[in-house]
């Protein structure tokens, strides 16, 4: 049995996030989905989420291509949640691209290509005009 692990903040879902994680989940047999913690995302965006994490585990949780969800804390346990859920592929984003290649040590690392024309910020922003 094959384990898929990626993390995200996948804040104001959509059709980006559900494109990598169905993608993610057909390399293997369970995929595990690292929400970025409200915290985490500060540090990484300068912003608060517009959902809580709270919200946004559920609605990852809740999709038919994710097996399980746990909060990702910080960038740097990376290697502990790895060998925590026994994954054997790490899928990411290429907007993350060569960032994570030292993990392949530990398991294959998988860098799929961004959905194009379509991102959180854009959708704030579409929000903002009307
Ligand atoms: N994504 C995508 N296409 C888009 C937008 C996002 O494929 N148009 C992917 C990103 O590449 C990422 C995932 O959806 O793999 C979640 O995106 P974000 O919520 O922006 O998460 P990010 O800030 O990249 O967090 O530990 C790493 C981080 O937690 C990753």
């Amino acid at each position: 049995m094959t384990t898929v692990i990626t993390f995200g903040t996948f804040d104001v879902f959509h059709a980006g996030h559900l494109n990598i994680l169905t993608r993610a989940r057909a390399l293997g047999d369970r995929l595990m989905v690292g929400i970025s913690s409200d915290a985490l995302n500060e540090q990484k965006k300068g912003r608060k989420p517009v959902y809580s994490e709270q919200d946004r585990m559920q609605i990852i949780a809740g999709l038919k291509c994710v097996d399980g969800v746990f909060l990702e804390e910080s960038l740097e346990l990376k290697a502990q949640y790895i060998q925590q859920y026994h994954a054997g592929i790490l899928v990411m984003g290429d907007d993350w691209q060569g960032r994570f290649d030292s993990y392949s040590a530990l398991c294959r690392v998988v860098y799929f290509p961004r959905t194009p024309s379509i991102s959180t910020t854009s959708i704030i922003e579409v929000v903002k005009s009307l």
